[in-house]
């Protein structure tokens, strides 16, 4: 057992439709992260999930000739499959129609309503229905044809009905002294100062309920409304941990969440209206906000009347789960914009898989089949470069841990890749293969400190490549119970004499004009 616990949620997404790449993105991020945290020996809870109520939902069901449940059930199926092929290691998958989470969301707006911050009123503005988001006349901006669009480029339209609201108004100098006081609170920082501004330029109360459908969560007590959307789908990262039972296990454990995951167009959400809710439900705040950018299509914007949305069962089905894992997290830096294209993915994983690593391991494991019978080798006395590969290694677990708490995916893998690169040079330079006639003796220890540097970064690419780098690991039998950041190390050297299966290659080489 362990007291060190993390708890790391993606956005919950719409299904109003299937997931696309930019989807599949952040759950790889996030996994990523979630991934690393248990190597280094943290209890983690990480939650996903779809947010099935709202306008846009219940708008596209009704075009679609289905109920927005039917929708919901549909498509949310995508994303849990999404969620198996990306090989995600969520311990939750929330949807938003549960029962638990109706409960969840009716908890927190009583508290609200409880503490004097909602009211009844009634509501004329902009809304806009792909956002799913009230908008300020201010905001707004023109389009081609002088219409008004939201400032995400969205349409709206003009709204007016009962509604209740949230007194969020009151909230401004709390959030201010929010960000001035916790200044990771938002990441990354430029996004923290877009919040800022936005809440010094003065917040309107937010509408909170609507009258003119009925695809929600129902107000408690009162006919006729169902909650805003993004009510009832922040309080998701409650009911994932068992709120309203703030007495349960997992609430006591896992909350306050330590950081929620999400895409750059819905901070304001996150980092704005979400701690406003808890503050005045009495609910501790998440540790961290971090939005990611948006991924592109060969530098186009992808959308459905362009006809260029990737699909993430498409590449993952032509070029496996963590060769499209590894893409992402290692050519995008996490916080902002990344573009998608086959060429650039075919080059990028040639290059640092199956050369680099793939290589690597390949032709020093062969050695040891042929050289060593099977088995590893008994080192001589360690040299300057042996050591210092060898610590190098060691030493990229702490630049990932700095990179993980500021959710730099990109920088912990770039951690990792970097010494596999040099663990390249240090092999070549060694060159084990004209040792084995002048001095096997050195040529035994140069295939040692390879393969136990392969396995110190095997282990660390786990949160990176998780079936690679497990075949990495078999491949240098090294034991289920002994892969964790922990066993990198100078006290859990690989053993001399262990017997090897032979080596296979773990990562494919893709052909570009294929
Ligand atoms: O916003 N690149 O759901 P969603 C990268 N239900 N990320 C992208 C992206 C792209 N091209 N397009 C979208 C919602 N995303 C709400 C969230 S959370 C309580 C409710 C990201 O399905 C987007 O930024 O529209 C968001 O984080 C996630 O995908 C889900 O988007």
């Amino acid at each position: 057992m362990t007291d060190k616990t993390y708890y790391i949620t993606t956005a919950i997404h719409y299904p109003n439709g299937v997931p696309h790449i930019g989807h599949a993105y952040e759950m790889a991020g996030t996994d990523a992260m979630a991934r690393f945290k248990r190597l280094d020996g943290y209890d983690v809870r990480f939650l996903t999930g779809t947010d099935e109520h709202g306008i846009k939902m219940a708008q596209t069901a009704e075009a679609q000739g289905m109920t927005p449940k039917e929708l919901a059930d549909k498509n949310s199926a995508q994303f849990q499959r999404l969620a198996e092929a990306l090989n995600l290691s969520n311990d939750v998958f929330i949807r938003t129609t549960e029962e638990r989470h109706h409960k969840a969301s009716q908890a927190i707006w009583n508290k609200m309503l409880e503490n004097g911050d909602i009211y009844e009123g009634k509501y004329a503005g902009w809304y806009s229905v792909r956002d799913e988001a009230y908008y300020d006349e201010s905001e707004l901006v023109e389009g081609e044809g002088g219409e008004k669009l939201s400032p995400q480029g969205t349409a709206v339209e003009w709204v007016e009905e009962a509604s209740f609201f949230f007194r969020l108004s009151a909230f401004g100098d709390r959030l201010l002294k929010l960000y001035e006081d916790n200044p990771d609170f938002i990441g990354p920082a430029s996004r923290k100062n877009e919040i800022t501004s936005f809440v010094k330029s003065g917040l309107n109360d937010l509408s909170i309920s609507r009258t003119t459908f009925d695809w929600g969560i129902p107000v408690p007590n009162i006919d006729g409304h169902v909650m805003y959307v993004w009510v009832d789908a922040l309080t998701n990262y409650l009911t994932g941990v068992g709120y309203p039972d703030i007495e349960s296990a997992d609430f006591k454990k896992y909350w306050p969440a330590d950081v929620h995951v999400i895409g750059k167009d819905i901070i304001r959400f996150h980092a704005v209206y979400w701690p406003a809710f808890l503050m005045s439900a009495g609910i501790e705040l998440p540790k961290r906000v971090f939005a990611h950018g948006f991924l592109t299509n060969d530098g186009q914007k992808m959308s459905k009347s362009l006809g260029n949305v990737v699909d993430p069962f498409e590449i993952i089905d032509d070029f496996g789960v963590d060769p499209v894992r590894f893409f992402f997290l290692r050519e995008v830096n996490f916080g902002n914009d990344g573009d998608y294209g086959r060429e650039k993915f075919i080059l990028r994983c040639n290059a640092d898989l199956a050369n680099d690593f793939g290589n690597l391991a390949q032709r020093s494991l062969s050695m040891i089949a042929k050289n060593c019978e099977g088995k590893v080798p008994v080192p001589g006395n360690l040299t300057d470069d042996d050591k210092e590969l060898l610590k190098a290694c060691a030493d990229a677990i702490d630049v990932g841990r700095k990179a993980i708490d500021r959710n730099h995916v990109h920088a912990a893998v770039s951690a990792i890749w970097d010494v596999v690169g040099e663990a390249n040079r240090y092999f070549a330079n060694a060159e084990p293969w004209a040792l084995k006639k002048t001095d096997p003796e050195r040529m035994n220890t140069v295939l040692y400190v390879t393969a136990e540097a392969i396995r110190r970064l095997a282990i660390q690419a786990q949160a990176i490549v998780p079936d690679s780098a497990a075949k990495f690991l078999d491949m240098l039998a090294i034991e289920q119970d002994k892969r964790m950041f922990a066993h990198v190390g100078d006290d859990h050297m690989i053993a001399s004499g262990t017997e090897l299966p032979a080596p296979s290659p773990v990562f494919q080489r893709f052909d570009k004009d294929a």
